[in-house]
């Protein structure tokens, strides 16, 4: 399949607690990902990196939206209303849209983009949920708040970008999951979201759960979103991420649910578009982690040992 995959650079740091995640989007190109596309039978196409605000540019006394304890919450809207336009317009050309992060506030962007002329399901790779409500939220930071920003949960309703057209909560399907705060864990069971923890991977094995997840996020949907935090991922494997919790997935395990992607990708084309986010090159080793998500990146396209 020779898809042309437009890498869009959103070096978002306000959703975390700042500085360092702003360089991931370099640090991933660094490891060859243009070239890990092409080995996947991809076409790669580099749009450079969105323009973030600098804060202290912005005018203190201009409305920030009153929501919560959310930070930065102007700033990130102002980008992800961009990402969103970005995303969309890749799509409307017959491109397949894959940002690279930043932190993982920027998939509000990428996923109202992408559900704006489609019904979209969702595979959240990560150990944490992201649905804290900016009422809900123990920190304030937005990059644990992306998917109740899209399903306009909390004071996210009020605003004019959510719910997101097309996404469809039941295909939600998280994968990984073992830091989930109290009231995430409630809003999780009171919602049509599907949770696999890292206890379920124990139990039936990665690629079980993969199949059951696939299952799910493209059961009545046009295709699939796929959202990768690296610290998914076990912090031995991918060091360079600012919330790392022990007992994540192996390398291999990795690589096993992204090929199996890209396997039902080739059989029913359900891949539709992509954010890999939460790499900090401050606290890597070696560029390890950017290379890690580079290479996840091509298996998810295709790329194949053999
Ligand atoms: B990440 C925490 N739940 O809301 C919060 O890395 C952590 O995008 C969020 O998954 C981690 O601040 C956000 C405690
Ligand atoms: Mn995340
Ligand atoms: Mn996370
Ligand atoms: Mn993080």
């Amino acid at each position: 399949m020779d898809r042309t995959v437009r890498i869009i650079g959103a070096p978002m740091d306000y959703g975390a607690n700042r500085r360092g995640v702003d360089m991931g989007p370099s640090a991933i190109r660094y490891a060859d990902l243009a070239d890990g596309l092409e080995q996947a039978g991809a076409v790669p196409v580099d749009d450079g990196d969105l323009s973030m605000p600098r804060a202290e540019e912005r005018d203190p006394d201009a409305d920030q939206p009153s929501r919560g304890n959310a930070k930065f919450l102007r700033e990130i809207e102002d980008v992800c209303r961009l990402l969103s336009d970005r995303v969309a317009s890749t799509l409307a050309d017959g491109e397949f849209p894959l940002v690279l992060g930043g932190d993982h506030s920027v998939a509000i962007g990428s996923l109202t983009g992408s559900a704006r002329a489609a019904e979209l399901g969702v595979l959240w790779f990560d150990a944490h949920a992201d649905c804290n409500t900016p009422e809900t939220s123990p920190t304030g930071n937005v990059h644990g708040m992306p998917l109740a920003a899209v399903l306009g949960r909390g004071t996210f309703g009020d605003t004019e970008w959510a719910p997101a057209t097309g996404l469809c909560e039941s295909a939600i399907v998280y994968v990984g999951l073992r830091s989930i705060d109290e009231r995430e864990r409630t809003l999780i069971r009171d919602s049509e979201m599907t949770a696999f923890t890292m206890s379920d991977i124990d139990r039936r094995g990665i690629s079980a759960v993969i199949e059951d997840a696939l299952t799910i996020a493209t059961d009545g949907t046009d295709g699939v979103h796929v959202s990768l935090d690296l610290d998914w991922l076990d912090p031995r494997t991918a060091p360079g991420v600012g919330t790392p919790v022990r007992g994540g997935v192996t390398y291999r395990e990795a690589h096993a649910a992204l090929e199996a992607i890209s396997r039902r990708d080739e059989a029913d084309d359900i891949l539709r578009s992509m954010d890999v986010v939460e790499v900090n090159p401050i606290l890597d080793e070696g560029n390890e982690t950017a290379t890690l998500a580079s290479e996840l990146t091509a298996s998810t396209f295709g790329k194949r040992i053999l």
